[in-house]
């Protein structure tokens, strides 16, 4: 199919021609920011407030800060005439997800001097801070600059944090591919300096000008857009839910290139059949020296022909879906200035971590620990703050971020193995706590209290839930089943629920949507099944699927396929999702 652009495509500096009054009202906020420093520093003076103006808390999402406020205490705090409880989340920006330990002891120390004694790790192999008073930012946006962090980027209508598949232990491709992940993120991450500007008051030389975001353009992306590097057989990112994805493909050890894929997607909105989760299409294959051509020109096509009007039609998924996968591929070839060659052959077996010790080519050991949550915090019996803290301070492992919100302690040398082994028990941390497949393959979303958008619970009731269902698998011997699972307190998407075996998303207080069917490794979109149901009818169902699985599967045939096949999730195509 033709394109046809009526863009130069050498042109990257334009700024979206039709009038903002016409466009969504962000478009209108971002134009008018001064390329994102709005009134945010006049806000953060103001000690009236514990808030910051709409404007600026949606600008402030640019510099990876949402204002939030505790819902636990939202009614007593209404009722006593007060303002919400206003606190901040902040969002760290981590390529892959590595972190040195000299970061993660300020990550450390910052969490406990004024996030309330804990951070998060999140499905983006990335950390948050949540609970943080306004006039604890900056302190925190300067700690995070002495160890060379910063949360740009971790939010906003802008490349997000770029994943990049996350054991070392599993790949002789791995470092090669990690390079090109942070080289990504080098490339798509916007310039403006009003970033050091509100945080570190270093003013610019120049005022903003034209040339501020010589690619973004004042009017940055219609939405967000999120980038992911796999490494096959792990799709521990789950590269079909990214906006743009990159398969890397190998001979010999050695990186050659990458399938592309595009138009990948969770959020929907319940009773907004307009909105839709979409598994990426692979559109073909790249040689590695064309990723950041490649990169460019399919951000391109999404900065200028993405909707500006309707916010909830912005991602790419839906330009991809408006124009057509052979229209957007010829697009981008032609913003590229190449074609891409055919797709090439690869496999997935798995979107999960693998857990544990595992040796790598290089001798280096590397130990997958699951974080149920990603919630680093002391709790009784398991001090993991603590216990992070101590193997940290032995500088002795690198410490990489899972897309499964768990960590990898890596890059141990043979004589430190016993060290680390040591603390780990002493702290009571590592594969003690997982008690099934079911919990080792779960993940859930924050939710309640901090998530504004929550209807339910989530990241606080999974771990519950799961004991719940263990119940029945120990019932029918399938405890050591790895089954996926994913719980979210909206629709959203945040734990990328659509492509889990088994998920559930919050509607009400205790009311979940139950869906079933998605594939092991991330292939195939599960399907609605209940809607707004409680605990007891959720138990009720799942319990006979488990009874006919443990009898009838096939062998080596994982829940998500025995249910699809056996008819309990009717009408499920491969890669669609069409429940609406
Ligand atoms: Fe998310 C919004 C938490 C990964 C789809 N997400 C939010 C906000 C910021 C709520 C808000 O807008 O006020 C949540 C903050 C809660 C809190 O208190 O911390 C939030 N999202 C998270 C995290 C922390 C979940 C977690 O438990 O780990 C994840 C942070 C990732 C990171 O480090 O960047 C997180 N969010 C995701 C993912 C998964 C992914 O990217 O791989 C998705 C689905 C993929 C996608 O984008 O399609 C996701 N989050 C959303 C959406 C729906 C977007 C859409 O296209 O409709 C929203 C709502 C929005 O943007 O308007 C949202
Ligand atoms: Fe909040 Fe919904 Fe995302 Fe969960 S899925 S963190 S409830 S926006």
């Amino acid at each position: 199919m033709a394109f046809t652009s009526n863009l130069p495509a050498t042109d990257r500096s334009r700024d979206i021609s039709q009038p903002v009054e016409k466009l969504a009202p962000e478009e209108a906020l971002k134009v008018g920011s001064d390329y994102l420093a709005g009134g945010i520093s006049d806000d953060l003076a103001d000690e009236i407030t514990g808030a910051v103006d709409e404007g600026n808390n949606k600008l402030m999402k640019f510099h990876g800060i949402y204002m939030q406020d505790d819902r636990d205490i939202r009614d007593e705090r209404r009722h006593q005439k007060l303002e919400p409880a206003y606190t901040y989340m902040l969002r760290a920006r981590m390529p892959g997800g590595v972190c040195t330990p000299e970061q993660w002891l300020k990550i450390d120390e910052l969490g406990r001097a004024y996030g309330n004694d804990q951070f998060r790790l999140t499905t983006r192999q990335t950390f948050q801070f949540h609970y943080l008073l306004k006039d604890s930012l900056r302190l925190i946006m300067e700690g995070l600059r002495d160890v060379g962090v910063d949360s740009k980027a971790a939010c906003g209508d802008v490349a997000r944090t770029v994943m990049s598949g996350v054991n070392p232990g599993l790949s002789k491709l791995h470092k090669q591919v990690y390079e090109q992940a942070q080289k990504t993120s080098d490339h798509a991450i916007h310039q403006t300096s009003a970033f050091e500007e509100v945080w570190f008051n270093e003013k610019p030389a120049e005022p903003r000008g034209e040339n501020e975001e010589p690619f973004y353009g004042k009017q940055y992306m219609p939405r967000k857009f999120k980038i992911g590097f796999a490494i096959p057989p792990s799709n521990d990112i789950d590269i079909y839910s990214q906006d743009l994805g990159f398969i890397a493909v190998s001979s010999r050890g050695k990186l050659k290139g990458f399938n592309v894929c595009v138009g990948g997607g969770m959020g929907r909105t319940d009773r907004a059949p307009e909105t839709y989760p979409r598994l990426s299409d692979v559109i073909g294959y790249i040689e590695v020296d064309q990723l950041l051509d490649t990169v460019d020109a399919v951000m391109a096509v999404q900065r200028d022909f993405g909707a500006r009007d309707v916010r909830a039609h912005a991602r790419f998924k839906y330009t991809v879906d408006d124009k057509g996968v052979d229209w957007i591929k010829a697009a981008i070839e032609d913003f590229a200035g190449f074609g891409l060659q055919p797709a090439k052959p690869y496999e997935f077996d798995t979107n999960g971590d693998l857990l544990g010790w595992v040796t790598g080519d290089d001798g280096l050991e590397h130990c997958t620990l699951f974080i149920e949550n990603g919630r680093i915090i002391n709790r009784e019996g398991l001090p993991l703050l603590d216990g992070l803290r101590a193997i940290a301070r032995t500088g002795k492992c690198i410490f990489r971020m899972t897309p499964n919100q768990s960590v990898v302690l890596s890059d141990i040398a043979p004589a430190d193995r016993p060290e680390i082994e040591s603390l780990l028990k002493e702290y009571g941390i590592g594969q003690e706590a997982i008690s099934s497949g079911l919990r080792a393959n779960s993940m859930a979303c924050v939710a309640l209290p901090t998530c504004h958008l929550a209807m339910a619970e989530s990241e606080r009731y999974l771990p519950e839930l799961v004991t719940k269902i263990e119940g029945q698998l120990a019932k029918y011997g399938l405890m050591e089943e790895p089954i996926t699972i994913r719980m979210t307190g909206c629709p959203n998407g945040c734990a990328r629920p659509y492509i889990a075996e088994i998920a559930l998303t919050g509607r009400a207080p205790g009311k979940y949507n139950l869906y079933l069917g998605a594939g092991f490794h991330g292939q195939r979109l599960n399907k609605m099944l209940l809607e707004n149901v409680g605990e007891d009818k959720i138990l009720e169902t799942l319990e006979p699927t488990f009874a006919a699985f443990a009898k009838d599967r096939q062998p080596g045939e994982h829940y998500g396929d025995f249910v699809v096949r056996t008819g309990v999730v009717p009408e499920v195509k491969e890669g669609r999702f069409f429940n609406d």
